[in-house]
């Protein structure tokens, strides 16, 4: 197969780890690369050695011919990036948050269906292998059917010096954090039909809420709890670990702090390091998000060579986003949220 020719839009914080994943995967290469800021531009062409460098996504699209485009700018551009794309008939990876709302996702998804062309959300948590592990475990039936599970998110990191937007938003965790965590519940769990939801500013230097509590009816019958906060300061700091409790009809998953697994189900129960790998090019503590990016960006690329849809699709995602909707409009209302009627 040729390789396939992509195209990165969007040179900031987070791209670095897009561009190092991309080197690593074979059957896919960066040709060229857009940001509206010469800076960015410069310092991500210079560091993977792209040539082909525009400050403005039209003339991108115009000047090339591309396999898919991997969109890595923040929300607000997300739409007409991703418009842009369908109206090119090239494939799209987009970054989470999907969209500033529902409304925008749904037409973003839309655009790509009626243009036939694939559409990718960047959702990367659920391809952290320590959440793969537990997804095996819940596969394998050793802990039966699971009626409980708390996905869990506290920390104290200091994620505003490397991304100073997220002190500026009205909202913050439940969309920036909260949305991997919610996509986690959903993954290992199902989809949901109730959401309540507490949140709270503790940090008084940013405008958004930094704790979350949230409180979910899965479609299975099973309910959960997922609690994010940037408001935690613990003995020793887990960010970005997601830690897991399941409970099924023979037995329970932990996934504690520091990629502990402990299952113990039909056969006993068995203690695991699950660990990710540091690759070369990572640094920890972000070693488990980096490997992620390369899981998910491998799975675009199975998915264009066999025509088959993306595990966080457009169309998948816009169940999670509904989930980040809902849990704003339920911790304003201090009411329980159904979820199919937003969708
Ligand atoms: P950033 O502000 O550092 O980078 C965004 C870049 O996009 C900037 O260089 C900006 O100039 C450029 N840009 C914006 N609009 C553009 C446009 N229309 N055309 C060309 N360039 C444009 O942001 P970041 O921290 O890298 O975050 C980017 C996205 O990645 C966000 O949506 C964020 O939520 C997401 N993110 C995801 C993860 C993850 O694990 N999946 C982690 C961190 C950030
Ligand atoms: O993964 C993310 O989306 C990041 C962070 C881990 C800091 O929340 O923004």
């Amino acid at each position: 197969m040729a390789e396939l020719r992509g195209a990165l839009i969007g040179c900031g914080f987070f791209a670095i780890n897009q561009m190092h994943a991309w080197r690593d995967i074979a059957g896919a290469a960066i040709v060229a690369i857009c940001d509206r800021d010469p800076e960015r531009l410069k310092i991500v062409g210079d560091q993977f050695g792209i040539a082909k460098r525009y400050a403005d996504a039209a003339e991108m699209f115009a000047g090339e011919t591309l396999d898919f485009v991997d969109i890595a700018t923040t929300a607000p551009s997300h739409r007409p990036l991703v418009e842009m794309a369908a109206r090119h008939r090239v494939p799209a990876i987009c970054q989470k948050p999907f969209a500033p709302s529902l409304a925008d996702a749904k037409a973003m998804v839309k655009a790509c269906t009626d243009a036939g062309v694939p559409l990718m959300v960047h959702e990367n948590f659920r391809w952290q292998s320590p959440i793969q592990a537990v997804r095996a475990v819940l596969d394998s039936g050793d802990i039966g059917t699971p009626f409980f599970g708390r996905i869990s998110f506290r920390s104290a990191y200091d994620v505003f010096s490397g991304q100073p937007y997220l002190a500026t938003g009205k909202r913050f965790i439940i969309e920036d954090l909260g949305i991997h965590i919610l996509d986690i519940a959903r993954f290992l769990l199902g989809d949901v039909s109730t959401i309540t939801t507490r949140t709270a500013r503790i940090n008084p230097e940013i405008a958004g809420e930094d704790v979350a509590t949230m409180l979910m009816d899965h479609k299975s019958g099973a309910t959960s709890v997922v609690d994010c906060s940037y408001a935690t300061k613990l003995a020793t700091e887990p960010f970005p670990q997601t830690l897991v409790e399941i409970d099924g009809g023979d037995g329970t998953i932990r996934l504690a702090q520091d990629y502990q697994l402990t299952v113990t189900g039909r056969s006993g129960t068995a203690i695991s390091d699950v660990s990710p790998p540091l690759l070369p090019w990572a640094s920890r503590p972000w070693h488990n998000i980096q490997e992620s990016v390369v899981a998910i960006q491998k799975h675009w690329v199975d998915c264009l060579a066999n025509g088959t849809e993306p595990a966080t699709s457009g169309a998948d995602n816009l169940r999670t986003l509904a989930l980040v909707e809902a849990a704003y409009a339920g911790a304003a209302s201090r009411e329980p949220v159904q979820l199919d009627a937003l969708l």
